[in-house]
């Protein structure tokens, strides 16, 4: 199974990865639906939503704040520079991923196309107001503000990531559906396939005729029209793959 996904990938013209929170597992980030994906006693979707942060956003900036003082602590793990190193090989074009924690790109993926947002940009509540922390340097301020207000009109800050029942990002979403249509194989790690529109990818690539190879550690939503479904951690499976790819190419 390994030297027939990785020959497939090898001889891909237009090959792109999907990516959910599985893929940060390994690097101690909880997933949403696992049993690791609570915090205190919410789920993330009773808290991702602007329901919740009209109720209570001292609470939801709390879970936000918990959130990123866990992404500091992680790493890239040899799964994201598994998909990096793939990107250089010029086999993966791009990937599209759920995740919010800027992970793919501090392990170096080039063309990253994120659907649901960044944890690090902030914007604001009511004026135009956008800021990525990591390029301003205010994450320890950020981390000290119970209610994080705007520098220019003093309303409310919030998280620049997609909420439930909030419209993804047009053009991130756009730019992803015409690579899906274009894509001859996607490679789908660590997604439960639950969240829509985003879970559509892969039945887009397969629609277009592509391939469809899963990486989990269980199956998913995704795994019925999987061609190809290899069962066990992405941290793993991911590098196997780069070192069959390499073997196959100097063959
Ligand atoms: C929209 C950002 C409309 C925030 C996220 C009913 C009511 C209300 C809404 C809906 C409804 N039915 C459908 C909807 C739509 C809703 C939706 O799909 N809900 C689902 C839950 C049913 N979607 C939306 O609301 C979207 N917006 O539809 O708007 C609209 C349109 C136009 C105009 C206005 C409105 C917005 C969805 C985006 C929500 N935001 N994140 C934040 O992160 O805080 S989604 C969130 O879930 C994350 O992005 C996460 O990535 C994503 C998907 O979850 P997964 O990534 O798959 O993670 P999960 O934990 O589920 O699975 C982990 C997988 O990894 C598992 O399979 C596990 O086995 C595997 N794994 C674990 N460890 C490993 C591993 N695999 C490999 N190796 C390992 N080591
Ligand atoms: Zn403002």
């Amino acid at each position: 199974m390994f030297r027939e996904v990785s020959k497939i990938l090898a001889k891909s013209s237009m090959a792109i990865a999907f990516t959910g929170a599985g893929i940060s597992a390994e690097s101690g980030i909880p997933t949403f639906r696992g049993k690791d994906g609570l915090w205190r006693k919410y789920r993330a979707e009773e808290l991702a939503t602007p329901e919740a942060f009209k109720r209570d956003p001292k609470l939801v900036w709390e879970f936000y704040k918990w959130r990123i003082k866990k992404i500091l602590e992680a790493r890239p793990n040899p799964a994201h520079i598994a998909l990096a190193e793939m990107e250089k090989m010029g086999i993966i074009k791009a990937v599209i991923t759920q995740n919010v924690d800027d992970l793919h790109k501090e392990a170096g993926s080039i063309n990253v196309i994120e659907l649901h947002g960044n944890i690090f940009r902030i914007k604001c509540t009511s004026c135009s107001y956008r800021e990525y922390l990591k390029e301003t340097g205010r994450i320890e301020w950020l981390l000290s503000q119970e209610l994080p207000k705007c520098p220019n009109c003093g309303s409310f800050l919030r998280p620049d990531v997609v909420w439930f029942g909030e419209a993804l990002p047009e053009k991130e979403l756009t730019t992803a559906f015409s690579l899906a249509k274009k894509a001859d194989v996607v490679l789908v790690v660590g997604t439960s396939g639950v969240v829509y529109p985003a879970a559509y990818i892969p039945y887009i690539v397969k629609e277009s005729g592509g391939i469809v190879v899963e990486v989990n550690i269980e199956p998913s939503s995704i795994t019925p029209i999987a061609d190809f479904f290899l069962r066990g951690k992405a941290g793993e499976i991911l590098p196997r793959l780069v070192g069959e790819i390499r073997r196959y190419l100097n063959e």
